[in-house]
């Protein structure tokens, strides 16, 4: 419980944290420094997000959770959708650094296909 309770605080944060990024993105004065704070916690949480599903943290009677049993039955495909996630947000680090507002966007992208990725496998729709 403790677990899944960090695991909803932190993909909350992540989301608002994406939320700022787009929002940044859409305007025409891309805003770096802050878009920059934006993408450097998105990495800390692409970071940490190996550690948020210890096994006991899954689906069972009585606890409320959208992770679905197949992280802990398919470690090496999971491990591999939290890669691909913590590389996507590295390039998007990298984007930003650049300050190319159309490099940011396409990076931003791709960082979206990269959560929705692992949400069509390793997360329950309801
Ligand atoms: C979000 C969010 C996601 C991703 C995904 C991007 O804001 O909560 O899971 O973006 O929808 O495709």
């Amino acid at each position: 419980p403790d677990a899944i309770r960090a695991r909803i605080e932190t993909y909350r944060e992540l989301g608002a944290s994406f939320k700022a990024v787009n929002d940044g993105l859409r305007t025409d004065e891309v805003q770096t420094v802050l878009i920059g704070q934006a993408a450097r916690h998105i990495r800390n949480v692409a970071q940490a997000q190996y550690g948020l599903f210890p096994s006991g943290s899954g689906p069972a009677p009585g606890l409320k959770t959208k992770a679905r049993a197949e992280i802990w039955r398919q470690p090496a495909r999971f491990k591999a959708a939290q890669d691909a996630f913590a590389g996507a947000a590295t390039g998007f680090q990298q984007a930003v650094a650049s300050g190319d507002a159309d490099a940011m966007r396409q990076a931003a992208r791709k960082l979206g296909e990269t959560c929705k990725g692992c949400h069509d496998s390793f997360r329950t729709r309801a």
